[in-house]
C-alpha cells in the first residue's frame, strides 16, 4: 500500500518589528488641536523643517472636527508633515532609525496609513487651505540607505486615509545587510493641498526559506512519489 504523504510548506512566521510612536499618539493632543512645536516622540526631522517658513511636523488630534471623515486612521492622533510654502517641491518630513537591522532571507512588509486632509470651518483650521494633495513618499532604509520605496502610488480622497505598502524580500546577500532599518515619511510640497499625515505603522519581517532548505523539501516530496509509482507498478 502506497500512503499519500502531503508535505506542507514550512509557515513562516511573521514578526513584528518594534517601530516606537508608530501611531503617533505621543505627545497627547486634545480634540480639534495640533502640536507641531517638535518632532513627535521617536521621530527626528527630515529634510528642511523651519517653523520660521512654515514648515513643520507633529502631531495632530482631528477628532470634533472635519478635517478626517472618521478620524484618526489609528487611535486619536495623526503624524503632521506641513509645508506652508505650498509648490516650493522641497520635500521634507520624519524620520526613525529602528533597532532591528537588516536581515538576508527576509520578507519586510512595511505598511502606512497616507492621509490628505480637507478643511475646516473652525478655527484654527479654517487658515489654512488643505483642499488638494501635496505628494508622499514612504522610504524603508537601512545604514541611512533607501532599500525601497512607496513612491506617491495613491492618491486618497479629501479627508481619507489609504494604506501605503512597500513589499520587499531579501535574498541572500544584500549592501545594507546588518545595518540599522528605517523608515522616512516625506511630504512630496506639490503645489496644493499643504500638509500630509501619516498613522498606524507596522514593519513585519518573515523568513524566506533558504534555496538549500527548499530544494531538501521538494527532494523529499519527489522522493515519495517515486516510491509510490514504483510500488504501484509492482502490485
Ligand atoms: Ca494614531
Ligand atoms: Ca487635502
Amino acid at each position: 500500500m502506497c500512503y499519500k504523504i502531503l508535505v506542507a510548506p514550512a509557515v513562516s512566521q511573521a514578526a513584528a518589528i518594534s517601530i516606537t510612536n508608530a501611531g503617533f499618539e505621543n505627545p497627547t493632543t486634545g480634540a480639534g488641536t495640533f502640536q507641531v512645536s517638535a518632532a513627535p516622540n521617536g521621530w527626528s526631522t527630515y529634510g528642511t523643517i523651519d517653523s520660521l517658513n512654515n514648515r513643520v511636523v507633529g502631531v495632530l488630534n482631528p477628532s470634533s472636527t472635519t478635517l478626517y471623515a472618521s478620524g484618526a486612521a489609528e487611535g486619536v492622533n495623526v503624524g503632521v508633515v506641513f509645508l506652508g510654502d505650498a509648490g516650493s517641491g522641497v520635500e521634507s518630513g520624519l524620520v526613525q532609525t529602528l533597532s532591528a537591522t537588516l536581515s538576508l532571507n527576509t520578507r519586510y512588509v512595511l505598511t502606512v496609513a497616507v492621509g490628505n486632509i480637507t478643511n475646516d470651518a473652525q478655527a484654527p483650521h479654517n487658515s489654512f487651505n488643505f483642499t488638494g494633495f501635496p505628494g508622499y513618499r514612504v522610504d524603508f532604509l537601512a545604514g541611512g540607505t533607501v532599500i525601497a520605496s512607496d513612491n506617491n502610488s495613491l492618491l486618497p480622497s479629501e479627508g481619507q486615509f489609504l494604506t501605503s505598502t512597500v513589499d520587499l524580500s531579501i535574498g541572500a546577500s544584500h549592501a545594507q545587510a546588518g545595518q540599522a532599518l528605517g523608515i522616512r515619511l516625506v511630504n512630496l510640497d506639490g503645489v496644493n493641498g499643504l500638509e500630509v499625515n501619516f498613522d498606524d505603522l507596522r514593519l513585519d519581517a518573515s523568513p524566506i526559506p533558504e534555496p538549500a532548505t527548499a530544494s531538501l523539501v521538494l527532494g523529499a516530496a519527489a522522493l515519495v512519489g517515486a516510491s509510490c509509482r514504483r510500488r504501484r507498478r509492482w502490485r
